[in-house]
């Protein structure tokens, strides 16, 4: 299959690095990138933007300390979330992001939908339940996007996107299998936020 790149999302640059997400006016509309440390956010981001190093990506759980914020146009964001469940960081800093991601879903009226990223080789962890949870106190839509799904062969990752929906189907959300090495899923993650970021 040719591979065409939705060329709205390709000319998405950086903003803004933050920890006082007030610094972005909270106008037009952003879609979050949640997720545990390490699970492939900014890969994911790079991957729908088609960028190589928007977002900075490391082997090292705990890469994205901030909110960084991504301007597709003048309306539209993305954001890139600090991971959650990374025990290196230190207390303060850790409390910090709590303080910060909870007030950020709380108030933030822009926030149109959040991707809810997780590695298909360890999905649903008990804080991607409480994030889940959260989202939905907050009447946030959740997108969940099973990613590295490269890991696993086509049967096993199918089978993996079936036990999720399952065990997801009382929240009422979307999951689909993602890959930013491989690019699949691609496609599907632009429609998703062409539903959210409409203008
Ligand atoms: N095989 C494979 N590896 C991936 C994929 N996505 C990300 N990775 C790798 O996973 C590691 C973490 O990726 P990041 O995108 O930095 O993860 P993150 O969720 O932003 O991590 P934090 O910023 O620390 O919270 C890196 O070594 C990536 O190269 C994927 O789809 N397939
Ligand atoms: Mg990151």
């Amino acid at each position: 299959m040719i591979f065409t790149m939705n060329p709205q999302y390709s000319k998405t640059h950086f903003l803004h690095s933050t920890l006082k997400f007030q610094d972005i006016p909270d106008t037009g509309w952003e879609v979050a990138f949640a997720g545990r440390s390490n699970a492939g956010k900014s890969s994911a981001i790079n991957a729908i933007t088609n960028q190589r190093a928007l977002a900075r990506i490391s082997k090292t759980p705990g890469r994205t300390q901030t909110l960084v914020f991504f301007q597709v146009d003048e309306t539209r964001r993305l954001v890139d979330l600090p991971g959650y469940g990374f025990a290196q960081a230190p207390g303060p800093l850790q409390q910090r992001w709590r303080t910060t991601l909870e007030g950020y879903f709380r108030q933030r009226r822009c926030l149109a939908g959040v991707f809810l990223i997780m590695d298909i080789r360890h999905p649903l962890t008990v804080m991607d339940l409480h994030m889940i949870n959260w989202c939905k106190h907050y009447r946030r839509p959740v997108h969940v996007l099973l990613t590295k799904a490269d890991k696993l062969n086509y049967g096993s990752a199918q089978n993996t996107l079936l036990k999720v929906q399952q065990m997801l189907e009382p929240y009422a959300l979307t999951c689909q299998l993602f890959s930013a090495t491989k690019k699949t899923g691609i496609e599907q993650a632009h429609a998703m936020l062409d539903r959210w970021l409409e203008v």
